[in-house]
């Protein structure tokens, strides 16, 4: 505080009329002729505003009359011999990091056996999701498989039925390639308004890795697969839950979709697939099957338990949208979120993810008044095609309740719906395949609440 009021003699105010558009365009004008300044500027504002804003306030407590002893004093950690290499076993996060882990979500049945946990998108920076805060979907509960005892076939329409061997996958060509896996049904227990607390309970069936892998036309040709006639495969995966899909061959043609074995530089997690996965960008989680066993070419798409019966879409009209595989547009404030407290107005950078099925983010947007204002957001590099692309923007909170949204285009040009837009195609009955645009309500106190407007 001390610091601080002496710095707010030599600064300017920042405008703190932020929800009108002259407000905006004010901040606007100040971003661009210099950021380093807009930012110095909203800091002092915030001082003048009595408290610091939440980072510092969180990091220091008011220091005492003598100063603050932890810039004053050397610490133990700069005195002291510290720990000796970490051999033992696999590197862990610091211990101060505990609290962030995969959860089970408060909306949904807890079993073991067929269980989702979600992703903390608000602790996470960047575009990559450490493989141990991956989410995980398990119809029938996950398996560590020896990967010396694994077998991948491929049969069908093929000249050679093949049966590769781990080693066998290993030395052929790899590629590795960074794409987002997202659940089919995340976000969906928003469909019926029923706004669970945070970022990661209704967007945190989603992650980002690198994944490296042979591409599937390799073994498809190894095998002599019949790519004329064979406009179709079914995967099927070596758990207990029966998960086959079928794959459309174009995608495989084109060299996208991955026979992988690798996740962020490692093997995948047992999790997430271990041994071997498919990988199949832009196209819901629930085609990337795990534990791959199988590969059949056929003629015709199979209409699995899962393509028959589950994941549909309930249209308005009473009839079922079927094979709806590609993952639409969509993006997510992730700070500041659902259950996070902003401590006293001033400065906050806003930040978000914005992924499309389709390629690559082309603009993101983000209103801070529920829509009726926005501005362009920074694209963070890198920008990929079918993965997690980081946005950041500026802003001042002045102190009054504000509505956080955020609004992704596409390469293709779609732009992400509104809720009304979304259900006046998609009625409510839908569970899966919900990218509407999401609403954070910034409350006076600094709470902020999941809302969703009408
Ligand atoms: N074999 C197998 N593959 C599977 C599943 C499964 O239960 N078994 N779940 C699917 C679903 S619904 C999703 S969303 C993704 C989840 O992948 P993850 O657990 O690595 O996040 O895997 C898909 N592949
Ligand atoms: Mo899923």
């Amino acid at each position: 505080m001390k610091q601080a009021q002496h710095d707010s003699g030599r600064l300017q105010k920042a405008p703190e009329n932020f929800l009108d558009p002259q407000g905006i365009k004010t901040v606007f004008a100040e971003a661009k002729s210099g950021r380093r300044g807009f930012i110095r500027q909203a800091f002092a504002a915030a001082a003048a505003g009595v408290a610091a804003p939440m980072a510092m306030a969180q990091a220091n407590p008011v220091p005492p009359e003598g100063g603050d002893p932890y810039i004053l004093q050397l610490p133990e950690h700069a005195t002291g011999l510290g720990q000796g290499v970490a051999t033992e076993g696999y590197g862990k996060p610091s211990k101060f990091e505990s609290n962030i882990q995969r959860r089970q979500s408060p909306g949904l049945t807890q079993t073991t056996q067929a269980s989702v946990s979600f992703a903390p998108l608000q602790s996470l920076f960047g575009i990559v999701t450490p493989s141990g805060l991956h989410f995980e979907r398990h119809h029938q509960g996950w398996w560590d498989i020896d990967p010396s005892k694994h077998r991948f076939m491929i049969n069908g329409m093929v000249k050679s039925p093949k049966v590769f061997t781990m080693d066998e996958i290993m030395r052929l060509p790899s590629v590795s390639r960074f794409h987002f896996i997202e659940c089919g049904a995340n976000t969906a227990v928003e469909w019926g308004n029923v706004a669970v607390p945070t970022v990661q309970y209704t967007h945190g069936m989603i992650s980002c890795s690198e994944f490296t892998g042979v591409p599937l036309i390799t073994l498809l040709e190894i095998a002599g697969a019949d790519l004329k006639n064979g406009k179709f495969v079914l995967a099927e995966g070596g758990d207990g839950s029966s998960m086959t899909r079928t794959i459309p061959m174009s995608l495989i043609t084109s060299g996208e979709v991955l026979v992988a074995y690798g996740q962020n530089g490692e093997m995948l997690r047992p999790e997430n697939g271990y041994p071997l996965r498919l990988v199949v960008p832009g196209v819901q989680g629930v085609s990337w099957v795990k534990y791959l066993r199988r590969v059949e070419v056929g003629d015709m798409p199979y209409a699995a338990k899962d393509e028959a019966v589950h994941y549909m879409d309930l249209m308005p009209d009473g009839n079922h949208r079927q094979y709806t595989n590609i993952q639409e547009c969509k993006s997510v404030v992730t700070t500041p979120s659902g259950g996070q407290v902003l401590l006293d107005k001033g400065f906050y950078n806003i930040t978000g993810l914005a992924w499309s099925g389709k390629g690559k983010v082309k603009r993101v947007d983000v209103s801070v008044d529920g829509g009726r204002n926005w501005r362009q957001a920074r694209l963070e590099t890198p920008v990929l095609s079918k993965a997690l692309t980081r946005f950041n923007i500026d802003w001042i909170w002045d102190g009054r309740p504000a509505i956080l949204q955020s609004r992704a285009m596409d390469e293709t040009g779609y732009v992400q719906p509104t809720y009304k837009q979304l259900r006046a195609v998609r009625g409510t009955r839908s569970i899966y395949h919900n990218n509407a645009i999401q609403s954070w309500l910034v409350q006076e106190n600094g709470e902020v609440k999941n809302v969703q407007l009408s």
